[in-house]
């Protein structure tokens, strides 16, 4: 049997009550905690850039009002955070990885790791598959506003199914490489894959 086509980041999500939705080790909290490693950076959106790269090569490159006239999608998923926290029902826009890779007219990844770059020197890993068919989006809108600096506005990753340190905040470049490269708190000790399902929290778990 292959895999249903329905994955549980976008694609719905998980059925059943609450309590079903909360993975291993996680609990409940109705607040948005904000979580940085690092100040805020500044953004001017007359600077900003959101780039795909291969390699070291841009295969795509889109300015503010460039990225914002592409196709936008909304979601409603759950997040988990390594630190325990989790949140159900969140809502978000933005555009899917799915739409950038179409847009700079790919038809999938062109390598099979990424790492997303940030303003402020963050990064983070995971696979390429986990970014496409309708599992994250680069989002800007957080409940039908204009995503808050603290939460990674303008302009931040999402990718719900994985533990949210993957959310890069601030994000500007996926870079595809060939070879799995770990991120900031991936160095650090942290899970290279992060499934708060299996509870991936750290290295060896
Ligand atoms: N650029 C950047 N992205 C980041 C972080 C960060 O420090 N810098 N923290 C990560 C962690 S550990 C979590 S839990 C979430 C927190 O997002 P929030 O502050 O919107 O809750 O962002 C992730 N993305
Ligand atoms: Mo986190």
């Amino acid at each position: 049997m292959s895999e249903p086509p329905i994955s549980r980041g976008f694609r719905g999500r998980k059925p059943g009550g609450p309590s079903s939705r909360i993975p291993p080790g996680q609990h409940l909290v109705s607040d948005f905690p904000v979580l940085s490693a690092g100040p805020t950076p500044e953004t001017h959106l007359k600077n900003w850039r959101l780039t795909l790269e291969d390699g070291d090569s841009p295969v795509g490159e889109w300015a503010w009002d460039q990225f914002n006239a592409l196709p936008q999608t909304e979601v409603t998923v759950d997040i988990h955070c390594v630190t325990t926290w989790s949140k159900l029902d969140t809502r978000w826009s933005g555009v899917t990885i799915d739409t950038l890779l179409e847009a700079a007219g790919l038809t999938e990844p062109p390598a099979p790791f990424v790492l997303a770059h940030c303003d402020g020197d963050y990064t983070t890993n995971m696979p390429a598959e986990d970014l496409v068919d309708g599992k994250a989006m680069v989002a800007t809108h957080f409940d039908g506003e204009p995503l808050d600096p603290e939460h990674g506005g303008p302009a931040r990753l999402l990718v719900p199914h994985l533990y949210f340190w993957k959310s890069a905040k601030w994000v500007r470049r996926l870079q595809f490489i060939d070879t799995e490269q770990p991120g900031f708190w991936e160095e650090l000790g942290y899970h290279i894959y992060g499934d708060p399902w299996r509870e991936q929290r750290y290295a060896g778990d």
